[in-house]
């Protein structure tokens, strides 16, 4: 397991069925890189390494591990199994992979838990808001991470408001923003 942020502690673990899912997978490491959240990242296969699952999934909370990300494709099992052996918070990355049918199995393969264990499923392929999510709910108890998040939401916010601007100037009517100058 490797830890790219050395200097702060493993809060996060991002796991995945397969090396095939690391481009997509990666969005999530470097999000938590610019938070400065510690995040370990491996291969966990559900189907064909189902004990080193269940061998995370129990020894994850006992390590330190806060939240995991969970990314798979195709009939996609890990998040909700792991989910199903930790009380910790697992959130779902659907992934569409080579030998998905069209995303969908993976989509609903992770969203369609039975009640009692939830995944929190972002979109297809949006490992970059699992990231975030990860962010967020670390966030809630580690003040300074949460002025992380809020930073990066307000310079979301800033970016669209400069697209706002550039359509003015371009000379679209908007008379929303027009009358607030
Ligand atoms: C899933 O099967 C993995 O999560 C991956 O998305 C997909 C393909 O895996 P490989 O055949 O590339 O190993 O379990």
């Amino acid at each position: 397991m490797v830890s790219t942020e050395k200097n702060h502690p493993i809060q996060v673990g991002i796991i995945m069925g397969s090396d095939s899912d690391l481009p997509i997978m990666e969005a999530a490491a470097n999000v938590l890189s610019a938070f400065g959240i510690g995040y370990e990242l491996t291969v966990v296969s559900a189907h064909r390494t189902p004990l080193r699952m269940v061998e995370y999934a129990q020894k994850a909370a006992g390590r330190g591990i806060k939240v995991i990300i969970a990314g798979a494709g195709g009939a996609a099992h890990l998040p909700g199994m792991v989910a199903s052996l930790t009380h910790l918070p697992v959130i779902g990355v659907p992934i569409k992979s080579s030998n998905s049918i069209d995303g969908w199995d993976s989509v609903l393969s992770i969203l369609q838990m039975p009640n009692g264990i939830p995944v929190a499923t972002v979109a297809l392929n949006a490992a970059k808001n699992a990231g975030i999510l990860a962010g967020s709910i670390i966030g809630a108890f580690e003040a300074s991470i949460g002025e992380k998040v809020a930073d990066y939401k307000s310079q979301l916010e800033a970016e669209v408001l400069t697209k706002v601007k550039n359509l003015q100037s371009k000379g679209f009517p908007n008379e929303f923003d027009s009358k607030k100058n």
